[in-house]
C-alpha cells in the first residue's frame, strides 16, 4: 500500500536520495523545505514532474504553514532531514544551527503532536515521525574503542553536533511526555552525489580539477565511517516500516578510513580518468591547513542493531561508489555551476583564505 510521507529538508543531499527512492518505490511524497544554500530543486530532477511529488517551500519552524501542510497532505509519516549540516559552519556561527536544528525541531514535533492528537485512533497508531540524526552526537572515539552503538553516551563536540544531540532530546521527550511514535537514527559520514561541496569528497574533486589545494586539516589522520547515501536511505526505510517507536537506530559504513586516505583515493582515480597534461599526480595538490578546532578523532557505528533488528545491510562496496560518486561530480557540470554560486565562493574565502599558513604536502617530506 502506498504511503504519505512528507519529508522535510527533501531537496537537501540525502534528503533527495530518500525523496527518490520512495518516488520510486509509488508513495506519494511531500517535500518541505526551505531551500538555504544546501538545498536545491534541482537535486530533485528525477521527480519533479512525478504525480507522486509535490513541494512546499518553507520552514519547517513555521507552525503555519506546517500545519496546512499537515492537514491537506495527511502523512502516514514525516521524515525530518532538514537541518544546518556543515561542523565548519557552526563553528562561525551556530545561530542557525540553533534555530533550525533545535528551535525548528521542536516546533516541528509541537505542530505535529498537536496535529497527531487530533486523529482517528487508527491514522493515529500508524503515524510515524523519523528524526534524522548523526554519530556526532556520540562525540569522538580513540584508535581502538569499540564503535557507537545505541547505548554509548551522548557528548557531542561542536555546535553542530551540540544542536544535533539537543534535537534528539526534544524528539525523546516528545515519545516520553505525549506518547508521539518517533524513531530516531544516528548515521555516519554520507558520500555520493548532491552533497554540497562544502563537504570533504565533493570539495577535494572540484577543487583537484580547478588546480586548487586540497585542504587537510591537521594531520589528516582523523577518521570516519563513511557509508554510500542510497544505502542509507533504504536503512531508514526498514527503520521507518518497521523500528520500534521510540527507539534509536545506529547505520554505519563499516568504513573507516583517515581523512587523508580518502583524498589519495580520490586523487587515484582523477590520475587514471582525467590525466594532468604534465604527468603530475593531483595528490600533489594536496595541502596542510590549521586544524579543525576541537576536531573529533574518529566515528565508527556499531549497526547490529538495524541489521539484526530490521534486516539491513549496505549493499555498495567503497572502491566502487566512491569511483561512482567521483565521476558523478566529473559528468554533471550543470549541477555544479548550479551550486557553486556566488555564496557558496563567500564560504571558500571564509573558511580558506588563510592557505597562506598551510604546509604543502612537498614542504612537509
Ligand atoms: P544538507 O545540508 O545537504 O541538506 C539540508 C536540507 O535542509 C537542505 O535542503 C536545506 O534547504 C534544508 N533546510 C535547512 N534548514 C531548514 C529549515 N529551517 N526548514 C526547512 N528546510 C531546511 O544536509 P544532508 O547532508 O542531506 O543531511 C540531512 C540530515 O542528515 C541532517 O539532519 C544531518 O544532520 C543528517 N546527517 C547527515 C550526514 C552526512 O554525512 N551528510 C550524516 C549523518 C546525519
Ligand atoms: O576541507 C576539509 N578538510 C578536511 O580535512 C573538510 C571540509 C573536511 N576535512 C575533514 C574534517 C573531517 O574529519 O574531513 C572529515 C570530514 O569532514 P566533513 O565532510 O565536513 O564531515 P564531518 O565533519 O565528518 O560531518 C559529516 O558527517 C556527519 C556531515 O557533514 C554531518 O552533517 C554528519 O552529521
Amino acid at each position: 500500500m502506498s504511503r504519505n510521507i512528507l519529508v522535510t529538508g527533501g531537496a537537501g543531499f540525502i534528503g533527495s536520495c530518500f525523496v527518490v527512492q520512495q518516488v520510486e518505490a509509488r508513495n506519494n511524497v511531500l517535500v518541505l523545505d526551505k531551500l538555504t544554500y544546501a538545498g536545491h530543486l534541482v537535486n530533485l530532477e528525477p521527480c519533479l514532474h512525478s504525480s507522486k511529488f509535490s513541494f512546499a517551500p518553507g520552514d519547517i519552524g513555521d507552525a503555519e504553514l506546517v500545519a496546512r501542510c499537515l492537514k491537506e497532505f495527511r502523512p502516514d509519516a514525516i521524515v525530518n532531514f532538514a537541518a544546518e549540516s556543515h561542523v565548519d559552519r557552526s563553528i562561525h556561527s551556530a545561530e542557525d544551527f540553533v534555530r533550525t536544528n533545535v528551535l525548528g525541531t521542536e516546533q516541528l514535533l509541537r505542530t505535529t503532536k498537536d496535529w497527531w492528537q487530533g486523529l482517528e485512533p487508527e491514522a493515529k497508531k500508524k503515524f510515524r515521525f523519523l528524526h534524522i540524526s548523526t554519530d556526532e552526537v556520540y562525540g569522538s572515539l580513540d584508535k581502538n574503542s569499540a564503535p557507537f552503538t545505541e547505548n554509548s553516551p551522548y557528548a557531542p563536540n561542536s555546535p553542530y553536533s551540540a544542536s544535533k544531540a539537543s534535537s534528539d532530546f526534544f524528539v525523546r521527550s516528545y515519545f516520553k511526555t505525549y506518547g508521539l511514535p518517533t524513531l530516531i537514527s544516528n548515521c555516519s559520514n554520507n558520500y555520493g552525489p548532491r552533497q554540497y561541496p562544502e563537504k570533504l569528497i565533493p570539495l577535494m574533486v572540484l577543487n583537484a580539477v580547478s588546480n586548487k589545494p586540497l585542504p587537510i586539516y591537521g594531520t589528516g589522520l582523523n577518521i570516519r565511517d563513511w557509508i554510500y547515501v542510497e544505502d542509507h536511505c533504504e536503512a531508514l526505510d526498514l527503520i521507518l516500516s518497521k523500528g520500534r517507536m521510540g527507539e534509536s537506530y545506529n547505520i554505519g559504513g563499516e568504513c573507516e578510513k583517515s581523512n587523508l586516505e580518502i583524498v589519495y583515493f580520490i586523487c587515484e582515480i582523477l590520475d587514471e580518468v582525467i590525466p594532468k597534461s604534465d604527468g603530475t599526480s593531483y595528490s600533489r595538490q594536496i595541502k596542510f591547513v590549521a586544524d579543525r578546532p576541537g576536531h573529533d578523532f574518529r566515528y565508527a557505528i556499531d549497526s547490529t542493531r538495524v541489521k539484526k533488528e530490521l534486516g539491513w545491510t549496505s549493499r555498495h562496496c567503497f572502491p566502487e561508489a566512491l569511483r561512482k560518486t567521483v565521476l558523478w561530480y566529473l559528468d554533471n557540470s550543470e549541477w555544479t555551476k548550479q551550486v557553486m554560486d556566488e555564496d557558496y565562493r563567500k564560504w571558500l574565502h571564509q573558511q580558506y583564505q588563510d592557505f597562506d599558513s598551510s604546509k604543502s604536502m612537498e614542504q612537509k617530506d
